[in-house]
């Protein structure tokens, strides 16, 4: 008897981080996909994302935000 693969899901979430200048949009994003805090104040100019991948069981859990 040979076994059935069990079909593998792909989640996708896209999440949009807006706010004042300073209030701490980039930490948020860098403790969230490297588990890193910046004390410098480095101001981003237009748009930063990054992308983070979770496997749940059979599933593909992705992130872009
Ligand atoms: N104490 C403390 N400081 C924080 C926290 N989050 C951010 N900061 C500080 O606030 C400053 C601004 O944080 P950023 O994450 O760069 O803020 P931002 O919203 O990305 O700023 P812009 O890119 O200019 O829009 C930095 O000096 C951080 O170290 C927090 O939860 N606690
Ligand atoms: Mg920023």
């Amino acid at each position: 008897m040979f076994k059935i693969p069990k079909l593998t899901q792909t989640f996708k979430f896209k999440i949009i981080i807006v706010g004042d200048l300073g209030t701490g949009k980039s930490n948020i994003l860098s403790r969230f996909s490297h588990n890193k805090f910046c004390l410098l104040n480095q101001s981003n100019v237009g748009i930063e994302f990054r992308t983070k991948e979770y496997q749940i069981d059979n599933s593909k859990v992705k992130f872009v935000i």
